[in-house]
């Protein structure tokens, strides 16, 4: 018996990859190479990943599995169709598999939903005796111990920057909204033996290997053990972590001390609210720079991954987003358009809400608006998204992040290189036109006239105490929202304002009124000390409107006089 295991192509005139930008940046997944080895050795196994060679669709083969994420679907459905018109049975599983099962039974012959560890052997059986089963799941997740090293001789070496790849966990103990993992693994986070790991890892050739975890530090105490047992195998290593690793000053040392020479760290987003509305909060939007410079203090590249279209982002988020990389000199940054993926909550809660612009997999590839965004329309979303990816590996961006004093010059400059490739094929993109106005509007006014503050009054006892706190606050915060459907600027003041911040502020509103901000909304409950005269300039401008119980909220400011 013969076995055909397929990845499928993910076929986009901007997604997909040249031969030769695979062989500098891509490496290989485990899925089919874990397969194969679960597979008993009576039978023969084949790998063909279309991503590097082509299928063959007359090949005499009893069985195909076929792999594939959210946007191979649609593919991965035409394989399975071409080789049953042959009458060759298929099975499919991986994630969107999983998170689907009966779209995906419509299209092949039997679906494995989750791992497959648990179920493969017992699949293979019943398709000997001629009784597959439309379904199969594992009853629990598998034991990590004894699983089988995957089957890495199967695929095609030098088509890969490196296959070269090892898993020491699964799962994630986060659970982000808009994440697989954590609907893939339920809450489990799984540890390899680290014998088994260091063992494995032992038998790759060459000196560099990726691992390809969702989390790798998701357990400290695991993580530190591999780490300093790493150590001696004198290996460089990449992988991806939670920025929860940059706090913990050991484990990070560990990490490099150990060959970590890169990491993708999700940052997803610099606003607090975006992170808290997806379940991220852990990372702290205040301590983003800090980690980022833990990172390089330790010399590993980092790949940040920020998402684009939250239900806090406005047309300004591109701009700040590129400026925050530039100045933190992320060596890889990688925007992503915020994609619900079918199981995960992010999709049931955009579902709910109606936003869903279609069902068409193809499209939820991390690059292409498929949902409403709530401050945007989609088309400034997805023409902001293109410009960032653009400019973010235009020469000028890339010298700004990659040109200082570290090791590994040569790296960062060829994988910008590459993923320079990869950007200039996204379709021109511009910068909304309020993202400068935006930027501005949020630039800090310091405080020239400490004299004069009085604190706020009409605040409960408790609020004031802590106001009195931020009597010595010298500068005023602008957090500036734009709702681009509503046409609005929500204003979030925060600190202390005299005489020249009211002036500034009043200059800055008069800037955006002339363009296409119809209104504006002043928030300043967060302002815990204003002078009199600063009192006086507001309401002479027609900006203050006391509202009950928050004396100093102004609302409306679309008629500022002179
Ligand atoms: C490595 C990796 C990558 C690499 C892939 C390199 C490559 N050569 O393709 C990189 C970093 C480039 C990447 C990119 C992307 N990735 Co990715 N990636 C992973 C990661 C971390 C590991 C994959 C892996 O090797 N797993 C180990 C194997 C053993 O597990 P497995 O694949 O789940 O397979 C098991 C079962 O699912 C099952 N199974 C799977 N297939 C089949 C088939 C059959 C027939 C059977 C019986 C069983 C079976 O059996 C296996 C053993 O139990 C996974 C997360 C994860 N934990 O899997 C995300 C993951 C697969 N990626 C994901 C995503 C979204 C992407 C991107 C779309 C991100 C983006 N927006 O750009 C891109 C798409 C790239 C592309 N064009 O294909 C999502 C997929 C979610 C979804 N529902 O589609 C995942 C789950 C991560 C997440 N955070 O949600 N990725
Ligand atoms: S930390 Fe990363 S892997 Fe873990 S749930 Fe969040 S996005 Fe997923």
């Amino acid at each position: 018996m013969n076995i055909r295991l397929i990845d499928p192509a993910y076929e986009h005139p901007y997604i997909s990859h040249s031969q030769k930008v695979i062989k500098t940046i891509w490496f290989a997944r485990l899925t089919l190479t874990t397969l194969a080895a679960l597979t008993p050795p009576d039978i023969e196994v084949k790998i063909t990943d279309e991503n590097v060679d082509p299928i063959d669709f007359e090949e005499d083969v009893d069985l195909v599995g076929v792999t594939g994420m959210v946007m191979h679907a649609p593919r991965a459905y035409k394989i399975a169709q071409r080789f049953r018109q042959r009458g060759i049975p298929v099975v499919m599983g991986g994630p969107h598999a999983s998170s689907l099962p009966s779209e995906a039974k419509e299209h092949v012959d039997a679906v494995v939903i989750g791992e497959a560890e648990n179920v493969w052997e017992g699949l293979l059986e019943d398709f000997k005796r001629g009784c597959l089963k439309p379904f199969y799941q594992a009853a629990a997740f598998c034991t990590m111990e004894g699983l089988p090293f995957p089957r890495l001789d199967l695929l095609r070496k030098n088509a890969y920057m490196t296959i070269n790849c090892a898993q020491t966990t699964r799962g994630c103990p986060h659970r982000c909204d808009f994440c697989h993992v954590t609907h893939f693994f339920g809450k489990t986070y799984r540890c390899r033996p680290v014998d088994e790991v260091i063992e494995e890892v032992k038998r790759l050739e060459g000196d560099f290997l990726v691992f390809i975890d969702d989390n790798i530090a998701g357990n400290r105490r695991y993580a530190k053990e591999l780490f300093l047992r790493l150590k001696p195998l004198k290996k460089q290593w990449a992988s991806q972590a939670s920025m929860t690793l940059t706090r913990d000053p050991e484990l990070l040392r560990l990490a490099a001390e150990s060959g970590c020479v890169s990491l993708f760290i999700g940052v997803e987003s610099l606003s607090s609210e975006n992170l808290k509305d997806v379940n991220k909060s852990f990372n702290q939007a205040h301590q983003l720079e800090e980690a980022m410079k833990a990172l390089h203090d330790h010399d590993i590249m980092v790949l940040a991954g920020f998402i684009f279209g939250l239900d806090h982002d406005d047309e300004g988020v591109f701009e700040r987003t590129l400026r925050f990389c530039e100045r933190n000199r992320i060596e890889l940054p990688s925007f992503f358009l915020l994609t619900p993926l079918p199981g995960t909550a992010l999709f049931q809660r955009m579902e709910a809400e109606g936003r869903l612009l279609h069902k068409d997999w193809a499209q939820y590839n991390g690059a292409t608006v498929v949902f409403k965004p709530r401050l945007m329309t989609e088309e400034t979303l997805q023409r902001g998204f293109n410009w960032a990816c653009r400019e973010g590996y235009s020469w000028g961006s890339i010298f700004k992040r990659v040109f200082h004093p570290q090791q590994r010059f040569f790296t960062r400059v060829l994988s910008n290189i590459a993923y320079r490739s990869i950007a200039q094929k996204t379709p021109e993109g511009y910068l909304p036109s309020l993202s400068q106005i935006l930027q501005r509007m949020n630039d800090t006014i310091p405080l020239k006239n400490t004299r004069d503050l009085i604190q706020r009054v009409g605040e409960k006892i408790a609020e004031k105490k802590l106001l009195i706190g931020q009597k010595a606050a010298d500068t005023l915060k602008l957090y500036s929202v734009y709702n681009e459907r509503l046409k609005t600027l929500f204003v979030r003041l925060e600190g202390s304002m005299d005489r020249e911040g009211a002036r500034e502020l009043v200059k800055r509103l008069k800037g955006v009124l002339n363009v296409e901000i119809q209104k504006v909304i002043l928030d300043f409950k967060d302002v815990g000390a204003i002078s009199s005269e600063a009192i006086a300039l507001l309401s002479r401008k027609g900006l203050l409107h006391g509202e009950e119980g928050r004396l100093w909220k102004a609302v409306n400011a679309s008629g500022i006089t002179d």
